[in-house]
């Protein structure tokens, strides 16, 4: 256990390469499985499942998850990010079911779109259609996702929803004036991604339709929620996603981040390092109990004994004692000792050539173990 503990706390303080971050959780999920909390080691082995899942793919695409309650323009902002009318937009809600992906620069994106479970019918890419606009080449790299609503009546939105959040690089979370306070998205998906900041950027959405004197404290109250949350990092974005307000600064924010290309680095290790806070948490920190040395050796005693260990060692002794005064004493009386039965051999234990090692029949004569020495062990 102590094991356990000390390679979750290295990977929690140690500023090292994702690889080893990842060999490190790996080693403290094993060392944990039948100790911990079975969720919680599951919870950890789909993190290192995961990982490895997306360093095999794609480094250069980055993918960008917008996210929100159903109605806050989450297809709008796609549409207006993608400059097409790709997804739809609805007045009857839910409108979006299944998430829509744009990919700008295709070049290797076909396996993370598979990984990612995005049909063909539901991809879309930048570069296939006629772009020669300079801003079309600023999100080069990216991947961009319309999911569903995460508050929907329906079942599939939120698992699908839930699904895409996990496996995403960044995300944009898209708040509207109405609901931008819900519990449902600051209990369920923000504070729990606290530990993710630096990849998710948040937009007021619909910032068109609040009256211009209360758009400033309305941004200053999401600000305070995020505060809260533990997303002080996090910028808030005013956006109209109608009428295009606020497009290019989430552009750039998202651009920035993509041609960083650490996103998908930055994603991995915040959560390998919760699931390693939440393991080594779980393990505690006592100090592993040590036996007193008596007491070990007790029990080693006992075992010794129980599996003929003292039986033997006299055998061995003797059997040596025999052929050692065969071999060395007065040739006259010497060959009386021979004639005396070879302890080890009533064993069907036998010295071997040069009296050092001793080879036996895989079944040897050994005493069986009694009850009472087994009851003692
Ligand atoms: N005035 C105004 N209307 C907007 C804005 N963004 C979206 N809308 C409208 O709001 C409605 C919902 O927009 P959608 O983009 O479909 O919202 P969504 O988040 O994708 O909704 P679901 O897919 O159902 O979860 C549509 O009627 C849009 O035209 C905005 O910034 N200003
Ligand atoms: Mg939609």
């Amino acid at each position: 256990m102590s094991g356990l503990l000390e390679g979750a706390k290295n990977l929690v303080s140690r500023g090292g390469d994702l690889g080893d971050r990842l060999d490190g959780l790996t080693a403290a999920t094993v060392a944990a499985t039948g100790r911990l909390d079975d969720g919680l080691v599951e919870d950890a082995r789909a993190v290192v499942n995961k990982a490895q899942g997306r360093l095999k793919l794609s480094a250069d695409h980055t993918v960008v998850g917008v996210a929100g309650a159903t109605g806050s323009g989450k297809s709008s902002t796609f549409n207006a990010l993608t400059g097409l009318e790709l997804s739809a937009v609805g007045v009857r809600r839910p409108t979006t079911s299944w998430a829509t992906a744009c990919v700008w620069g295709s070049e290797g994106a076909q396996e993370l779109l598979e990984w990612l479970g995005i049909p063909e019918r539901h991809q879309t890419t930048r570069d296939s259609m006629l772009d020669t606009r300079r801003e079309g080449h600023e999100l080069d790299g990216v991947v961009l996702l319309d999911l569903p609503d995460h508050d929907s009546t329906e079942v599939s939105h939120h698992l699908e929803v839930d699904r895409l959040v996990e496996l995403a690089d960044m995300l944009v979370w898209v708040l509207d004036p109405q609901k931008y306070a819900d519990a449902a998205i600051h209990d369920r998906y923000l504070q729990p991604l606290r530990t993710h900041s630096e990849i998710m950027v948040v937009v007021l959405n619909h910032i068109d339709r609040v009256p211009e004197d209360r758009r400033e404290a309305m941004l200053g109250d999401v600000r305070r929620l995020l505060d809260q949350d533990g997303l002080r990092n996090v910028p808030v974005i005013p956006v109209s996603a109608k009428l295009g307000w606020g497009i290019p600064q989430l552009k750039t924010e998202i651009a920035q981040r993509a041609a960083a290309k650490r996103a998908n680095k930055s994603r991995l290790s915040a959560d390998i390092k919760t699931a390693a806070v939440k393991l080594a948490k779980a393990s505690g920190d006592a100090k592993p109990r040590s036996l007193a040395k008596p007491r070990v050796e007790a029990l080693e005693d006992a075992i010794s004994e129980a599996a003929g260990v003292p039986t033997v060692v006299d055998a061995v002794e003797r059997s040596v004692r025999t052929r050692a005064s065969a071999a060395t004493g007065w040739p006259l009386v010497s060959w009386v000792s021979r004639l005396k039965p070879d302890p080890l051999k009533r064993l069907h234990l036998a010295l071997g050539e040069e009296a050092t090692q001793l080879a036996g029949r895989a079944r040897t004569s050994l005493p069986q173990t009694t009850a009472v020495e087994r009851a003692r062990v």
